[in-house]
């Protein structure tokens, strides 16, 4: 039996652009000095060469699977940048140049991605908040960080502080009911939360039109009543723009925002999937002209700051980090699959993880998990 191939929709190019594809510019560029461009180029340059690393790692047998956000590092990276010390990002999984812009160290995520020690969400999570901004270890549960997000955005709220919470999370994630709880919850009670949907139009084998009905993804802001927006996802200075707008809204107590970032995932879901089986490749090669690496750095050539000799200085630099955070991380002690039933939940877990923490246990010790194991004796 063939498999079925969907045909692609081309998304709307009505949306918020400073940046041409050949990075001329056709609005106003957000008034940062040269420092911060260049550290958003820098960042830009560092997420390529982690990608590319990860990538090869798992094909090792180093890590047991990563996703990538090569082509649409610009969504990540122009949000993050828009926050400040203090703040909190909780990102989804395809959002490594957010963490990258705010130094969270490689080995963290490598760590996460090697299943190395430490294993608890708690225990990842500083006591101390650090300088910078503070990222919670990022969600793989489809909706759920944007929950959690507009929970720390009430907290900080009710706690008299004016810190910003951003969350991403991706297009096929806002069918999930969290998605829309946090929208409903952080709209009535003016959260300060900004949630940026990573649209990159397709959920690993679902495209965009055949998961939801509406016109756009930014027009769920309306059924919340939040102000919706949409950006070109592969333009560093729009994202940066309209999410700065979006977190000086919230932070002087104006409430969430919703930003749609329209971008296309060139390349496969993650490194167990093959995009090829279900979609056109064609497209993918098409989205390829839009990468927002060159684009960004024509507006940096024009600005006089870029010179081919920074970027291969910055890609040697960055391939040197890379692989130094990849010995750290091959350092770290596995850690217990068993410690993943810890610190979760308060108090009884309840029969079916009970169930699980024995299920897992039995196959630790080489029995059968589905046949060892009497449910009976966990009523
Ligand atoms: C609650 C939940 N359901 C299903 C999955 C399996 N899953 C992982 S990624 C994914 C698709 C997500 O697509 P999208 O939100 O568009 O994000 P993208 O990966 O394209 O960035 C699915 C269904 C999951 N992680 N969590």
């Amino acid at each position: 039996m063939g498999q079925h191939k969907w045909a692609e929709q081309a998304p709307d190019e009505d949306f918020f652009r400073i940046l041409a594809p050949d990075g001329g510019l056709v609005g106003e560029a957000p008034d940062l000095d040269d420092a911060t461009l260049l550290r958003m180029y820098r960042t830009l340059v560092q997420t390529r060469a982690y990608e590319t690393h990860t990538i090869r790692m798992q094909r090792r047998g180093e890590l047991s699977v990563t996703a990538q956000s090569m082509y649409e590092e610009a969504v990540g990276l122009g949000a993050a940048a828009a926050l400040r010390d203090g703040d909190w990002c909780f990102p989804s999984y395809r959002q490594f140049a957010a963490h990258l812009y705010w130094g969270v160290p490689m080995d963290r995520t490598l760590a996460i991605l090697r299943g190395g020690a430490p294993e608890t969400v708690a225990e990842h999570l500083p006591m101390e908040r650090p300088p910078g901004v503070t990222f919670t270890p990022y969600g793989v549960i489809l909706g759920t960080n944007v929950l959690n997000g507009a929970g720390s955005a009430m907290a900080d709220k009710l706690n008299g502080r004016d810190t910003v919470t951003l969350a991403f999370t991706g297009e096929g994630s806002t069918s999930e009911g969290d998605f829309h709880d946090a929208l409903n919850f952080a709209a009535v009670f003016k959260a300060p939360l900004v949630v940026v949907v990573h649209n990159n139009q397709w959920a690993i084998s679902t495209p965009a039109h055949r998961q939801h009905a509406a016109p756009t993804f930014a027009h769920k802001a309306l059924a919340h009543g939040l102000p919706g927006e949409r950006v070109d996802g592969n333009d560093v200075l729009a994202m940066y723009q309209k999410t700065r707008e979006a977190v000086d809204r919230a932070r002087a107590g104006g409430g969430p925002t919703l930003i749609e970032a329209v971008t296309y995932r060139v390349v496969d879901h993650n490194t167990s999937d093959s995009a090829e089986v279900y979609r056109d490749q064609g497209l993918a090669e098409h989205w390829k002209q839009f990468d927002p690496r060159p684009r960004f750095e024509a507006y940096l050539t024009a600005r006089g700051l870029f010179t081919e000799v920074l970027r291969e200085q910055y890609e040697a630099e960055c391939l040197a980090e890379v692989q130094a955070a990849a010995a750290r991380a091959l350092a770290l002690p596995r850690s217990d699959p068993m410690t993943m039933f810890d610190s979760q939940l308060q108090g009884d877990p309840g029969w079916h993880l009970r169930l699980q923490q024995r299920e897992l246990a039995a196959e630790l010790n080489g029995a059968n998990p589905f046949t060892s194991i009497d449910p009976e004796t966990l009523a």
